[in-house]
């Protein structure tokens, strides 16, 4: 049995890998990239009409710098692919389909072969083990399962790195607590909105999740705060690490922070090659400016990506990190350009109004936005909750609600109504937690 402390801090699952000189990761990327790029060019119909519509032939790379002349891939072009023409190979050659709902229409279709799922496995373990999960240790795992690819991403990543997985998937609070209790699982995987519906359960259960062996967190799939994460660190008596990935890449996995630093996401450089670009102009920005991230796979079999617009708004930073990883590092993503909001000309994220709430006096962690119409213009309300001791004094709420409209105001710059609710108002995560409601 490890200790509570997961044994060997410096542990890595791939260190030869993992601590490539930034040259050597170069010399990786360039020559992967371009088995990448003849691969897609070969044997998916779209990538070949994109290319030649762009003039370029996978041949005319010949730095990694080059990936500038080949055209982006949108989510629009695997909605016109529906469901299966962005595969490189026959169905019956693959392993498996996951897919994502759509807001409109069809879901984004990918497919992986059994390489796929092997690199996919390698690479959860990977991040895992960079956020301090160790073989032996015991995993409630409460990412949903099913076409979504937290589940299945997470369950066999933790199986590969020698984990002994509890896989639960999502909802049913009570009962997950209960398993919590009585498994004492050293690790909790979920998104963080639902870790936060986990431990508030766990305390109107009374059962101190802090007490009990847990000791690592990994969350992610939507965007949160450090607040958030100062909140769940401390309610659930851990330490809880960030994890990125999307389905039309791979799923989790993708980049992982390090519980040494915990200062942005490890991206896997030598399977994957980061982009920011400026979304407006489209053109790549240098090392550690903020804009759009762009993914290209580099080793994907079933369904290569080039330049994947993501709309996940961060940047990269390449400076060495005290983990001793050497791969870039994706800084925490902010949000979506799709969630940002413009109200009265300025930039909101959902996670900026987030970082205000989370510790606020008297207020719980809960909130939801509401975006509507103010004459011609965008106009925002933010739910509140409070919490039980506040009471439901009209009054009261209403002070309240003064008091965060006050510090939004001044921290973010934007005038908004707030509304303070009573304790439970607030719809509860059972998954990605929906920070925004539009009634424009
Ligand atoms: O959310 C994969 C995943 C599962 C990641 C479990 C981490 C843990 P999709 O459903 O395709 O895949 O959604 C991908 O979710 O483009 C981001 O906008 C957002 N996202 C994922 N991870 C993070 C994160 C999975 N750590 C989309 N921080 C991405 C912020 C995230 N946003």
């Amino acid at each position: 049995m490890l200790a509570k402390n997961g044994g060997d801090p410096g542990f890595m699952y791939d260190r030869e890998v993992e601590t490539m000189s930034r040259a050597a990761i170069a010399d990786l990327q360039a020559e992967r990239l371009r088995w990448s790029l003849n691969h897609a060019y070969a044997k998916v119909g779209h990538f070949r009409t994109a290319l030649d519509k762009a003039g370029v032939k996978p041949s005319d790379l010949k730095t990694i710098a080059d990936i500038r002349h080949f055209p982006f891939t949108v989510k629009t072009d695997l909605r016109d692919n529906y469901p299966f023409n962005m595969f490189s190979m026959p169905l019956d050659q693959m392993a498996r389909v996951h897919a994502s709902s759509g807001t409109t229409g069809k879901p984004t279709v990918v497919g992986y072969s059994m390489n796929d799922l092997d690199l996919w496995s390698r690479l959860m373990a990977r991040s895992m083990a960079a956020a301090g999960l160790r073989p032996g240790d015991l995993v409630h795992n409460a990412y949903g399962y099913g076409l979504f690819t937290g589940g299945l991403g997470a369950h066999y990543g933790a199986e590969k790195l020698g984990c002994v997985v509890v896989p639960v998937s999502g909802g049913g609070t009570e009962r997950q607590v209960t398993l919590i209790n009585d498994f004492k699982p050293r690790i909790l995987c979920s998104t963080p909105s639902y870790a936060l519906n986990i431990a508030e359960v766990a305390e109107s259960m009374g059962v101190d999740i802090a007490k009990l062996p847990v000791r690592r967190g990994l969350f992610g799939a939507e965007p949160w705060s450090n607040e958030l994460r100062a909140e769940l660190d401390r309610r659930l008596g851990i330490k809880s690490c960030d994890v990125y990935g999307l389905s039309e890449i791979m799923g989790p996995g993708v980049a992982c922070e390090c519980d040494t630093a915990r200062n942005g996401l490890h991206g896997w450089e030598d399977h994957f090659l980061f982009e920011i670009i400026d979304p407006e102009t489209l053109e790549p920005l240098p090392m550690g400016e903020t804009g759009e991230l762009v993914i290209t796979t580099l080793t994907k079999e079933a369904m290569p990506m080039i330049r994947y617009r993501t709309r996940d708004i961060t940047r990269l930073t390449d400076e060495p990190c005290a983990c001793g990883r050497t791969h870039v590092r994706i800084l925490r993503v902010d949000g979506r350009d799709d969630d940002m909001m413009i109200i009265r000309g300025v930039n909101v994220y959902p996670s900026q109004v987030e970082s205000v709430l989370v510790g606020l006096e008297g207020l719980a962690p809960h909130y939801q936005i509401r975006l509507f119409k103010q004459g011609p213009l965008d106009a925002m309300a933010v739910d509140v909750e409070v919490l039980a001791e506040v009471g439901e004094n009209g009054d009261v709420l209403k002070s309240k609600a003064a008091e965060v409209r006050h510090h939004i105001k001044s921290i973010i710059g934007v005038t908004c109504a707030v509304i303070a609710k009573t304790p439970g108002q607030i719809p509860r995560s059972q998954g990605k937690a929906v920070r925004v409601v539009d009634e424009r």
